[in-house]
């Protein structure tokens, strides 16, 4: 279920979203914007994959992404992507993602990501899914993510996500 805090500023948030369907793949929720949640295409075999989301507060009050949840996996979990030596490895970060007071903070192929763990179904391009996302102030917020192809057409947004998966 979704839950939303208990401020008018929250229902305005929701209303609003529920009036602009134009705009619906952005979530605003409080001080918060969620923009493009997008996902990939898992690979032939491939049981997990990632979330890519970015975070702005305008509030004035630091915000943290605490936990994900998905119908589309077994377990979800916030990692980053790390070096170690020349190997790049991913970790679980169990405190999450700090959103400071006035920033925007990407979650973004080559760093930090949401991981759904056991998916369900393969992510097919085009597909829709949604995860709902928790943070510490605005409360447990559903997001739509988009699941893009391996490989965008423009060449646009490289990022090197796809190996360890
Ligand atoms: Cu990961």
């Amino acid at each position: 279920m979704r839950k939303f805090a208990a401020s008018s500023l929250a229902g305005a948030a929701l209303l609003g979203l529920m009036l602009a369907p134009a705009h619906a793949h952005d979530v605003k929720v409080g001080a918060l914007t969620l923009d493009h949640p997008f996902s990939r295409e898992t690979p032939k075999g491939a049981r997990v994959g990632a979330g890519y989301v970015t975070i702005r507060n305008d509030g004035e009050v630091a915000d943290q992404l605490i936990a994900v949840a998905c119908d589309c996996a077994e377990l979800t979990e916030i990692h980053e992507m790390k070096m170690d030596g020349a190997v790049m490895r991913m970790q679980a970060l169990p405190d999450g993602v700090a959103i400071p007071a006035g920033a925007a903070v990407a979650l973004e192929p080559g760093g930090r990501h949401i991981m759904f763990l056991n998916l369900k179904d393969p992510f097919k391009a085009d597909d829709r899914f949604k995860a709902t996302l928790t943070f510490r102030h605005a409360g447990a917020v559903e997001a739509e993510f988009t699941v893009e192809p391996l490989r965008k057409p423009s060449g646009a947004n490289h990022g090197g996500h796809g190996k360890a998966h």
